[in-house]
């Protein structure tokens, strides 16, 4: 309860963040896309991660506010990386099913925000779990359909750990599959892993996705993904999320 009180300070007090973590295409090794990942610096009890006060920001309505800021700010970053690192960088942002039941409008409104900054809606990417197209009722799917109107991307996010009922796939238009973490963590020892790795590759092509491997720690995780067709990489062997002036560094084109 303490920590409700907290959450509904946190935006008026400038405590949350953006961390970015790199999208590796494994062929060139270009890092054109970044995964927005949101940080909340709590006064007293330091980081708190988004597993614990999502929720909480769910159940209050606060989470409205929330995902407005998150994607305004992912907006203003991509426009910054749009001009000082590759013309089509992407961010993806997450979205949670409890965000697409209520904010019927938000899609008009974030497709507003990106005309005025002029960016177009390829720019953004949305992350969302495949629960959410498993029981799709008419909001949500109006909701996807308007994302995609805006020209902005749809990634599955988790992909695999869910119910695995794949008939969604075909009824909606989704642009990237994000292989769960779970998968790739014991790519190297784990030969049932693999198979699932690359059957999951070769649906994904053959239905016009492309693929983004979560998780990725090592090299030989990375050189396994790559011999099976894997698009793209994310995980601590390319960069932790970072900061904002910490991606400019090392991905920047200064740098
Ligand atoms: O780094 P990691 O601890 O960031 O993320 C933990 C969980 O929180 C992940 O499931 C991630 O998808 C989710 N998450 C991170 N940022 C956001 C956000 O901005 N909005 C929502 N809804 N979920 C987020
Ligand atoms: O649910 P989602 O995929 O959005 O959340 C991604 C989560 O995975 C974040 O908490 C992020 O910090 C974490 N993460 C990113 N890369 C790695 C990695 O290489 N290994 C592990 N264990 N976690 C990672
Ligand atoms: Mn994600
Ligand atoms: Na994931």
């Amino acid at each position: 309860a303490a920590l409700l009180g907290d959450l509904r300070n946190a935006l008026p007090d400038n405590q949350f963040a953006l961390c970015y973590q790199p999208i590796v295409d494994l062929l060139s090794g270009d890092v054109h896309k970044a995964e927005a990942l949101l940080r909340w610096q709590h006064p007293r009890r330091g980081l708190i991660s988004p597993a614990e006060f999502i929720p909480l920001a769910e159940e209050t309505g606060l989470i409205r506010e929330i995902g407005d800021w998150v994607f305004e700010s992912a907006a203003k970053q991509v426009q910054t990386w749009r001009s000082n690192i590759h013309p089509e960088f992407q961010i993806s942002v997450n979205k949670s099913p409890v965000q697409f039941q209520s904010l019927e409008h938000a899609p008009e409104d974030w497709f507003a925000y990106l005309n005025r900054l002029g960016l177009s809606g390829q720019s953004i990417v949305v992350e969302i779990t495949e629960g959410l197209l498993l029981d799709a009722n008419l909001v949500v799917h109006n909701h996807l359909m308007a994302f995609r109107d805006a020209g902005m991307q749809v990634a599955i996010d988790d992909f695999g750990t869910g119910y695995s009922a794949l008939s969604y796939l075909k009824k909606f238009d989704i642009d990237y599959l994000k292989i769960d973490q779970s998968f790739v963590r014991n790519l190297s020892e784990d030969s049932n892993d693999f198979v699932l790795c690359e059957a999951i590759i070769v649906m994904a092509h053959k239905l016009g996705l492309k693929v983004i491997a979560e998780g990725v720690e090592t090299a030989q995780q990375r050189d396994l993904l790559t011999s099976i067709g894997c698009d793209y990489g994310q995980g601590y062997l390319f960069a932790k999320p970072l900061p904002a002036e910490l991606f400019d560094q090392q991905f920047g084109k200064s740098s």
